[in-house]
């Protein structure tokens, strides 16, 4: 499931429009996990409040979603962008890396819901591809 020049054109074009709301797309997509996803509540039980309007899942969504945009530069090397962070969520934070698949799947619902008329079933493909990529190269210093 390698991503086509085209699909790489798609995310970089999807990404120009929705960087300008990265950390609100950022907070919602990490407040719904935590709220509807309630297992992922875990590797956060050290914050005050995990509620959706939380300005620390505000924060935080703002933090990975920059995280994505730095990825989104990087596309051609995943990898390679990702190792450090890979490192951290497998080594220092612990997080089960089935864990970025349900956090894609919210930045995609979210990204949907800001962006109705850019969201095409088109980008839907190629954006959706990019995060399940980003997610293997997110999970790759796991083994
Ligand atoms: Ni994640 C910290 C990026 C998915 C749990 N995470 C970070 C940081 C970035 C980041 C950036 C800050 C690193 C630093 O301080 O140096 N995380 C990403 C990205 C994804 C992701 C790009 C996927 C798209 N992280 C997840 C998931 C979980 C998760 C799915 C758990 C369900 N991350 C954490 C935790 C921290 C964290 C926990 C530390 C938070 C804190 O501040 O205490």
């Amino acid at each position: 499931m390698s991503l086509s020049g085209k699909d790489k054109a798609v995310v970089k074009s999807f990404w120009e429009k929705l960087s300008a709301k990265s950390a609100d797309v950022g907070g919602e997509a990490l407040g719904r996990m935590l709220t509807v996803y309630p297992q992922t509540k875990t590797y956060f039980s050290h914050w005050a409040d995990l509620s959706p309007d939380s300005p620390q899942v505000k924060k935080h969504g703002a933090t990975i979603m920059a995280a994505v945009g730095d990825a989104v530069g990087k596309i051609d090397d995943l990898v390679g962008a990702l190792t450090s962070l890979s490192e951290l969520h497998a080594f220092k934070l612990r997080v089960d890396p089935a864990n970025f698949r349900i956090l894609a799947h919210n930045i995609i619902l979210v990204s949907a819901m800001y962006f109705p008329a850019d969201f095409t079933p088109e980008v839907h493909v190629s954006f959706d591809k990019f995060l399940q990529n980003l997610a293997l190269a997110l999970s790759e210093r796991y083994r």
